[in-house]
This record gives C-alpha cells, structure tokens and sequence, in this order.
C-alpha cells in the first residue's frame, strides 16, 4: 500500500482525484491511500486563524508556522517511516518523470499544498521539506500540482495499470513522444485511417509506429531527440520521415 498525506486547507481539491479514474480504482483495490489533514484542525483560536498578514509588509497573507508544523507531524504519524515530504511550491524544483520515478519507488509521500501568498519559510527551513515545483506557470495554490503528483506517481505503482506495457511504453520513457492512434471507423468525415494499420503487418505497423514517434519528436520537442541517442533503424526512419514532410522542427522547448 502506497501511503499518500495531504496538508490542506481545501481536501476537496484532493478528493476526486482518489475516487475517479486510474488513482479511483487504486484506491479501491487498497493499492494506494490519500489522505488530507488540514492545518485549520490544528488552529487554536476560536477563529482557528491558519494565515497572518506577512513581516515586512506587502500584499496577501502568510500560512502560519505552528498550524501547518502540527499539520505536518500529525500527518507523519501515520505514514511508513522513510516518507520524504514536500511542499508544493512555484520555487520548487520542477517534476520531471524521472523524479516520478523516483517519488514511486518509496514506501509513501507527504505533500504540503499552499494558499495564500505563500507560508512561514520556517516551514522549509525546519520541517525537512523540499520545495517541488510541477511547471513553469503560475497556479493560485498547492491542491492542482498535489493532485497532480499524485495521478504522475499512482499509474506507476505496481498493479495501479491494467495493462502493465503502457507505463513502460510511454513517451517519456522511451524519450520519444507516441505515435498518433486511431478507432472505428475506417472513414469518418472523408478522414482515412492510415492503410498501413489496416493491413496485420505487425513488422510493418512497428515501423510506422516508430517513425512517426520519431517524426513527431523531431517536429515538436527536438530537445528530446538531442537527449537520445537513435539506433540505425532509428536513424534511418527518421531520414525517411524528414524527406517526406518538408517540413523542418520548430524549436519553441529550446
Ligand atoms: C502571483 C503570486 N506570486 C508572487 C510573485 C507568488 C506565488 C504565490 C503562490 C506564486 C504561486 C503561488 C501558488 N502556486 C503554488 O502553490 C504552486 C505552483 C505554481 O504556482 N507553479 C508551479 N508549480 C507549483 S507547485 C505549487
């Protein structure tokens, strides 16, 4: 059982990414666990206040220290020993799949989502957290970017995935983004299914598959193809792919 703590003030941003889809049907199966505590329950004034104007003045509020330490221990307390905890954070790190990887390969997580401004830095400094960051954006609070470690890290836990091929087969595995895929029917709209997935020529299939893959890579993320090194077969899909559009990579990831 992998063991997820969330500290939140909004759960209900947690919530239904542990009762739908992929994460849903691990929960059920008891193969994975999330549970939110909420720095408010451990509040205590009347108001049970979890934010407080910052020092040093400026816009918005800070989430308070002891809240969120008590929040934090609590939380510890019934996870596996040898749980790392994180905030979620724009100043993070940022996620890549091998970090993921990584993440899934431990008995369990504790991730701390923020509101407000920001929180107490003592948080950071004293409760031996790090800081992960998931994108180069801005979000208005921690609850999307857990939500989000949590679906990245669940579909690689053993048993999470039906079909075991697909966490292995994937682009950021293979460091090749996927082929394009088609369903019934053959002709929609006049649009034809690429004759070569009709035809039962596995080998053939495989080709086109990896050529494509390759093609893509090429066209929208070439730093991805910089990273890796293409076999002959490889190679020489790609010449074919490269001759056939015309077309040249854009480079807007580098
Ligand atoms: C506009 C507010 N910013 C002032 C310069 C600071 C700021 C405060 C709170 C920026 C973001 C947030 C909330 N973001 C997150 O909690 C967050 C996040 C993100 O914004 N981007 C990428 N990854 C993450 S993980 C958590």
């Amino acid at each position: 059982m992998f063991d997820v703590a969330v500290v939140t003030l909004l759960p209900e941003l947690i919530e239904p990414v542990a009762q739908w889809g992929v994460v849903g049907r691990a929960c059920e199966r008891g193969l994975i666990r999330v549970t939110c505590v909420s720095p408010r329950d451990f509040a205590p004034d009347p108001h049970r206040t979890v934010d407080d104007r910052p020092y040093g003045g400026g816009p918005g509020m800070v989430m308070k220290y002891a809240p969120l330490r008590d929040a934090i221990r609590a939380a510890q307390g019934s996870q596996p020993p040898g749980c790392r905890a994180y905030l979620l954070s724009a100043q993070g790190r940022v996620l890549d799949q091998s970090l993921v990887e990584e993440l899934a390969g431990a008995p369990g997580l504790l991730l701390v989502a923020g509101r407000y401004e920001g929180i107490d830095e003592r948080v950071v400094t004293h409760l031996g957290i790090e800081e992960l960051a998931v994108g180069e954006y801005v979000l208005s609070g921690g609850e999307i970017a857990a939500a989000l470690v949590i679906d990245a890290v669940a579909r690689l836990l053993p048993g999470v995935l039906g079909h075991e091929a697909s966490a292995q087969q994937d682009s950021y595995t293979t460091g090749l983004l996927d082929s394009p895929h088609y369903t019934r029917p053959e002709r929609v709209d006049g649009l034809d299914v690429p004759s070569v997935l009709l035809e039962g020529n596995h080998e053939a299939i495989r080709r086109w598959r990896l050529k494509q893959a390759l093609g893509r890579t090429w066209l929208r993320r070439p730093a991805l193809l910089a990273k890796r090194t293409l076999s002959d077969e490889e190679a020489q899909l790609l010449e074919e792919f490269k001759a056939e559009s015309g077309l040249g990579p854009d480079r807007h990831d580098q």
